[in-house]
């Protein structure tokens, strides 16, 4: 069955999302942009592939998104495997992401490590401010996914303790976690590299900038989060420090300078 387009579903502001989205527009792919909610997201990913092409890994379930559908009718199922598919395919001659075995193993551990424990101190930041929360899901998704949600929040809330465990003393520990893999970072970086796998971006870099996006809040994001002011000062003062970081402020370079370049 041919599709002709290609179509992302995916939580609309997820860092796992953030890299297929910017491999798709750094080489100018058309596709069709599914933006959705957490909790909604099983029943989004349900109709596409009933869990049946998803695998479950230490960041998320077999319904996790982003879910890229292929204009074959291919379903690919987890964020990096998206951009090396992209990459593949659409890179011009010398201007793929592929960022060979030392590359491939940071972009492993950034998965696994940075990627979840800065997920649980972005929704533990979210959930004890439910105005913020709303303004969120008010700018990032449909007018219908964002009124049926609207009165879930409490429920969400119970649901998101029981997944991730947003209380306030394991975000606290996770925000250590995500300090100590800017420390990481900073320690590679420290050689004098332009990128963290060798001298142009690779998708280590891309997953290293969306892995810590949800710390520094990079202006060309392309999800709207909100600024750092209107959160408590238990996440705010850390994410400064973050944002000040030399991590951070390689992550906020690449965002700058990166996320928009289009490469055809
Ligand atoms: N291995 C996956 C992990 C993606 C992931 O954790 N996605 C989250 C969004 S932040 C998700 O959709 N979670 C819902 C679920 O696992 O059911 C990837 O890299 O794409």
């Amino acid at each position: 069955m041919a599709f002709g387009m290609h179509k992302l579903t995916g939580i609309a502001f997820s860092h796992y999302v953030e890299k297929a989205r910017w491999a798709l527009d750094r080489y100018a792919v058309p596709y069709e942009d599914e933006r959705v909610l957490p909790f909604f997201h099983f029943w989004y990913v349900n109709r596409l592939h009933g869990g049946r092409a998803g695998q479950a890994d230490k960041a998320s379930s077999r319904y996790s998104t982003p879910v890229l559908r292929t204009p074959a009718g291919e379903f690919i199922c987890d964020s990096s495997a998206i951009v090396r598919y992209v990459s593949d395919t659409f890179a011009p001659e010398g201007e793929t992401l592929d960022p060979g075995p030392e590359g491939e193993a940071i972009e492993a551990r950034l998965h696994d490590v940075l990627g979840p424990h800065a997920r649980r101190v972005g929704y533990s930041a979210l959930f004890e401010r439910p105005a913020v929360l709303r303004q969120v899901v008010r700018n990032n998704v449909s007018r219908a996914q964002s009124r049926l949600f609207s009165p879930l929040v409490p429920v969400a809330r119970l649901a998101m303790h029981r997944v991730f465990d947003i209380s306030d003393e394991a975000a606290a520990r996770s925000a250590d976690i995500v300090r100590r893999e800017f420390d990481w970072i900073a320690e590679l970086l420290e050689d004098g590299r332009p990128f963290l796998a060798g001298e142009h971006l690779t998708s280590t870099d891309i997953a290293f900038a969306c892995m810590s996006a949800i710390s520094t809040l990079p202006p060309k994001y392309s999800a709207w989060l909100p600024q750092v002011d209107v959160l408590s000062e238990r996440i705010a003062g850390p994410m400064r420090e973050l944002q000040a970081h030399p991590a951070g402020q390689f992550s906020r370079r690449l965002f700058a300078e990166e996320r928009r370049r289009v490469i055809a």
